[in-house]
């Protein structure tokens, strides 16, 4: 049996929706809908316009229904935000993770929990954006007396389309709320004042939320009446279960993040773990994801936009060109630190952070590139030795998904920093994840993630990077 289903991925910078066949032996996707995603400042922070992109994803939707009709469809974003309700209606415009209130959160937090404890309850790595965060600026404000209902943002959607409310349980793992064995922490939600009747009950991926309602349907043209399924609805989960990889592989979801690390059978919230940074969320099919959060191609875009702001011509293909050809060594800068999490002046903050510390920053467009490009690679570098030593787990290949997997320069630079082949691809491994379990939920893919990924090796291209010898393999950021 082959089964046509549809994908809506969002990510932070743009979205997608994505439509595909999959059956014994296919798997092929068709992009039907692009559109960019702009969070919007307004008086009180920054938002994301999620009528905007509920618009654009059932639009797209509706464009994929035409022809064969879908058996069913997804929803994934990025993690962490959510809306909150009142009696089955949006209150408020859901915040951007990345506005600057989720500083004044870890501050609430920290005076209720020390992160030791915190750590050992969600095995989360310390973030400002997790929801748990968010939600205590929500308190503060007094929004949480007037809500009764927390929906992350594709559970918001699922909402929409269905009437029903569920919480996915890769997603609910990024709030902080959620305990390693996947119960809602009560005792923790009574401690910090976040009321437990938010939170809907945790449904796991392939789980069927219901059909697509009729007035959704009419309202945006959609033709059949394919059924919305839960998947891993945390972006990063549906494309971890998109990684070819076999025993001894590791992974790097590069986008706007870079998410690097391995997957466990069961989360390691050591002592060691919460000192290196790792955090634990969960992944399809109850594995871990033991990754770390190092930043990503988010340094190098907001460069690209700040010097297109000042009117420079350059585009990304040209300028990552231009730090190809740089064959001196440039600095390299800790991409974790926190200086490159607003957006703004990336070129302008590297400066800054080589002059406090009494280093050379790099010079001209190509060098700052290519240190950028050079510093991730590194902190990749550092995070899987870091992950091999706490997990026991040997790494031998890295495979590199979504949209970074066709940075040449940086798989290269990746290669030759770990001193392991670098496998690059799938480009859209997250709609990939998603479109393989709901296949999977309707028969028509094998049950295993082994047998998932064997597809995928099957039926995408794929391109090896060997470290070259000579290249540097370390820096003193280790
Ligand atoms: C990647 C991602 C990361 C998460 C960050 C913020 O798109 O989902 O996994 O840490 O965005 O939500």
């Amino acid at each position: 049996m082959t089964a046509t289903v549809a994908a809506i991925d969002l990510g932070a910078t743009s979205g997608r929706v994505v439509r595909a066949e999959v059956g014994p032996g296919t798997l092929r996707l068709d992009e039907v809908a692009r559109f960019e995603n702009r969070p919007v400042r307004i008086g009180d922070g920054l938002h994301w316009s999620v009528l905007a992109l509920y618009d654009e994803a059932l639009r797209g939707v509706a464009t994929a229904s035409h022809g064969a009709p879908l058996a069913s469809v997804a929803v994934d974003s990025w993690a962490v935000d959510y809306g909150l309700l009142r009696r089955g209606s949006l209150l408020g415009i859901p915040y951007s993770y990345r506005d600057d209130r989720t500083a004044r959160g870890l501050e609430l937090v920290d005076a209720v929990i020390a992160q030791p404890e915190l750590y050992a309850r969600c095995g989360l790595q310390r973030m400002p954006f997790t929801t748990i965060n968010q939600l205590m600026v929500d308190r503060e404000r007094g929004l949480l007396e007037v809500a009764d209902r927390l929906l992350m943002l594709p559970d918001l959607f699922g909402y929409w389309m269905t009437g029903r409310m569920v919480t996915e349980r890769t997603n609910a793992s990024t709030t902080g709320l959620l305990r390693l064995d996947d119960t809602w922490d009560l005792d923790l939600m009574a401690r910090l004042g976040i009321p437990a009747s938010l939170l809907p009950e945790v449904v796991d991926p392939g789980t069927r939320i219901g059909p697509i309602d009729a007035i959704t349907r009419a309202h945006f043209g959609i033709e059949g009446a394919p059924d919305v399924l839960a998947i891993g609805s945390h972006d990063t989960a549906s494309a971890v279960v998109a990684v070819p990889m076999e025993p001894g592989g590791a992974y790097i979801s590069s986008g706007t993040w870079s998410l690097v690390g391995i997957e466990t059978p069961a989360p390691i919230a050591t002592a060691e773990a919460l000192d290196a940074s790792f955090t634990n969320e969960g992944g399809v099919d109850g594995r871990t994801r033991f990754l770390k959060n190092v930043m990503g191609l988010w340094i190098l875009s907001e460069s690209v936009r700040t010097w297109q702001a000042a009117g420079d011509r350059m585009g990304l293909p040209e300028l990552l060109d231009a730090a190809a050809s740089v064959d001196w060594s440039v600095p390299v800068f800790d991409p974790t630190d926190a200086a490159f999490y607003p957006p703004g002046d990336m070129p302008e903050r590297i400066r800054t952070w080589f002059e406090e510390r009494g280093q050379r920053p790099p010079r001209g467009r190509a060098e700052v590139v290519r240190s950028i490009l050079e510093s991730l690679a590194e902190g990749y570098a550092v995070t899987l030795r870091d992950a091999a030593r706490i997990s026991g787990q040997g790494i031998e290949r890295v495979h590199v998904v979504g949209g970074g997997s066709r940075n040449t320069l940086l798989c290269q630079l990746t290669a030759d920093r770990t001193g392991l082949p670098v496998v690059a691809g799938p480009a859209e491994a997250t709609a990939i994840g998603s479109v393989l379990v709901q296949a999977r939920a309707l028969g028509a893919a094998p049950a295993s993630l082994e047998e998932l990924r064997a597809l995928v090796r099957a039926t995408q291209t794929l391109t090896t990077y060997l470290p070259r010898t000579g290249a540097p393999q370390r820096s003193d950021l280790s």
